[in-house]
């Protein structure tokens, strides 16, 4: 997939819509539109990066960037105290279906088991 394909891409364009809910200079964070949790956000690199593996080797300094986004995400939203999770799915085993590298913060209730 190109970047002018890529949904999320269009997204931090502002060419698709989406709810957000965070921004830095370099990350956004926005609603997952089908969400698993009370909290679902999506954090992603402003940067295309296809999955974490190219984002670490071109930019781990980003890939920290993002976690500190998921952090500040789970604070804004009032997951501190219960918890939360943050997930980031890669290629075809781990269940990764949009290819441009992104955490979920996922919250609001208990989660169970992490491996299904
Ligand atoms: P995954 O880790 O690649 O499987 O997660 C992709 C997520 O992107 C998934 O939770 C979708 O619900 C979410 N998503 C979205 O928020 N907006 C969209 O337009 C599309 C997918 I397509």
């Amino acid at each position: 997939m190109s970047m002018s394909d890529c949904l999320f891409c269009k997204i931090v364009a502002g060419e698709i819509p989406a709810t957000v809910v965070h921004e830095t200079p370099r990350t956004i964070a926005f609603r997952d539109i089908s969400p698993q949790a009370p909290v679902h956000v999506l954090v992603i690199p402003r940067d295309h990066h296809a999955d974490l593996a190219t984002l670490t080797d071109a930019d781990p300094a980003l890939a920290g960037e993002v976690f500190a986004t998921a952090a500040a995400v789970a604070r804004q939203e009032g997951l501190t105290d219960d918890g939360y999770r943050v997930i980031v799915n890669s290629g075809p085993h781990g269940g990764q279906e949009v290819f441009h590298l992104h955490a979920h913060v996922l919250g609001g209730r208990a989660l169970g088991p992490m491996l299904s």
